[in-house]
């Protein structure tokens, strides 16, 4: 029995296409700077939105009109579920899924239990995954829903909490391992503080960095040679999250020497709740050969919290899709729909208004970015701003060739700076707007 009758199989129609149930932009065999559209996203559905979340907010339960649900935390029900999800998987075109373990089965009165639950779901997973082709993105441990993790997992003052978020991650990676995923994620869920009278900030920093590199050693022990992702946060639910933003996730794993196993995850609205645009984090992972993956969505301009949308936004895509460009792609990462539907959105089929709206944003980025890298305006006159580096003075500093007395002399003899030139900041938010 379909658990989305009325949907069919979402196809590809073009613009001129007025049917919500079908792409306008996304079009996986379309090749765009040399690639297919399905290869640069690698699209994937976040379970825990999809096919978990309720729309419960603080104000009230839930909303979602699930049918395939029988209300029970069990494994039957969580089977079921793991069929549907492959089906709205299936129609919708996604090639790609991530999830929590938590997510797939519920807990169990002992982690031995709780470990076979899983596995009873895993291999439905691995059934529908090898009936369908769809593959795993990523796995990851959710290490902050249990009380046991009030205080953090590898951070928590309880060395306890350690250990037995290690086993969980053990299990994570076996998992992850079994139905081939391409890569790990990290999220530091609980992993900060909420004041600094009861943190020893140190501690808890060296003993996160422990956790990683146990992970990293045993996902190798095991042959788990996917890419691990940290998915920077500033907060939330921490006051502070110790994976802030790309710089201080790097300046972490620099310290600690975790680069060699480890990129970025990066999320739209973890990095406009850390002040910065979308585009900034991947262009500071990117520089540094830390962009992985990215967890898209998008805030609301009103609102301060991780509001975890469908982003639909053009400017924010093509930005997007400008910067994975420059820096040659995601693969093995993805882009995976870290986002929700809206609470009064409740019926089954706006899961795939969502989903369809944010695959068509980015592949309408995809081909702005494009067209605008094809034409090169933009990239020579930022090429013409910085000429003064390319020769003279400036090509002395870059090579190394300069010192602080030659600079004195230099300038000494000139009297004063060549004449700034404008930013052009205008004309060129002009000239993006060409191609929209
Ligand atoms: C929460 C995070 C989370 C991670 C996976 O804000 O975005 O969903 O992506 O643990
Ligand atoms: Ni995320
Ligand atoms: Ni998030």
């Amino acid at each position: 029995m379909s658990a989305f009758p009325d949907v069919p199989q979402i196809v590809y129609e073009g613009p001129d296409s007025k049917n919500p149930l079908a792409f306008r932009w996304y079009n996986p065999d379309e090749v765009v700077e040399g690639q297919t559209m399905r290869d640069h996203f690698r699209f994937s559905v976040a379970y825990w939105h999809t096919f978990r979340g309720t729309g419960a907010d603080p104000f009230g339960p839930g909303t979602m009109v699930r049918p395939w649900e029988d209300g029970s935390d069990s494994v039957d029900n969580a089977i079921r579920r793991a069929r549907v999800a492959f089906e709205f998987m299936e129609k919708l075109g996604a090639p790609f899924y991530a999830f929590h373990d938590r997510d797939l089965a519920p807990e169990g009165k002992s982690l031995a239990d709780t470990n076979k639950n899983l596995d009873a779901v895993v291999r439905v997973l691995k059934e529908e995954q090898q009936r369908t082709g769809i593959q795993l993105l990523w796995g990851t441990a959710n290490l902050f829903a249990n009380p046991r993790y009030v205080h953090g997992a590898s951070t928590s003052c309880n060395a306890d909490a350690f250990a037995y978020a290690a086993a969980q991650v053990k299990k994570c990676l076996e998992v992850t391992l079994e139905l081939g995923g391409s890569n790990y994620v990290f999220w530091g869920g609980r992993e900060g503080y909420q004041n600094l009278y009861n943190t020893d900030m140190r501690r808890e920093l060296d003993h996160m960095a422990r956790f990683m590199h146990l992970a990293v050693d045993y996902a190798r022990s095991i042959g788990f040679h996917g890419q691990f992702l940290i998915e920077p946060k500033p907060k939330e639910p921490t006051k502070h999250q110790y994976d802030f933003d790309a710089a201080a996730c790097i300046n972490f794993l620099r310290a600690y020497d975790l680069l060699d196993a480890f990129k970025l995850n990066l999320e739209t609205n973890h990095a406009t709740l850390a002040g910065h645009t979308m585009m900034h984090e991947l262009e500071y992972a990117g520089m540094q050969g830390a962009l992985g993956s990215i967890d898209a969505n998008t805030g609301d301009l009103l609102l301060g919290w991780d509001t975890d949308q469908f982003p639909t936004d053009y400017y924010l895509t093509t930005q997007c899709m400008l910067s994975i460009l420059k820096f040659g792609g995601l693969a093995p990462g993805g882009v995976n729909f870290d986002a929700k539907v809206r609470r009064e959105s409740f019926e089954p089929v706006d899961l795939f208004h969502a989903h369809i709206g944010g695959m068509d944003a980015f592949a309408r980025g995809l081909k702005i970015a494009a067209a605008i890298r094809a034409d090169g305006e933009l990239q020579s006159l930022l090429t013409k701003r910085y000429a003064s580096w390319d020769e003279g003075i400036g090509a002395d500093i870059e090579a190394g060739k300069a010192d602080f007395q030659t600079l004195e002399r230099y300038m000494l003899a000139k009297g004063e700076i060549t004449p700034n030139a404008s930013g052009r900041q205008e004309m060129l938010e002009n000239l993006i707007n060409r191609y929209l």
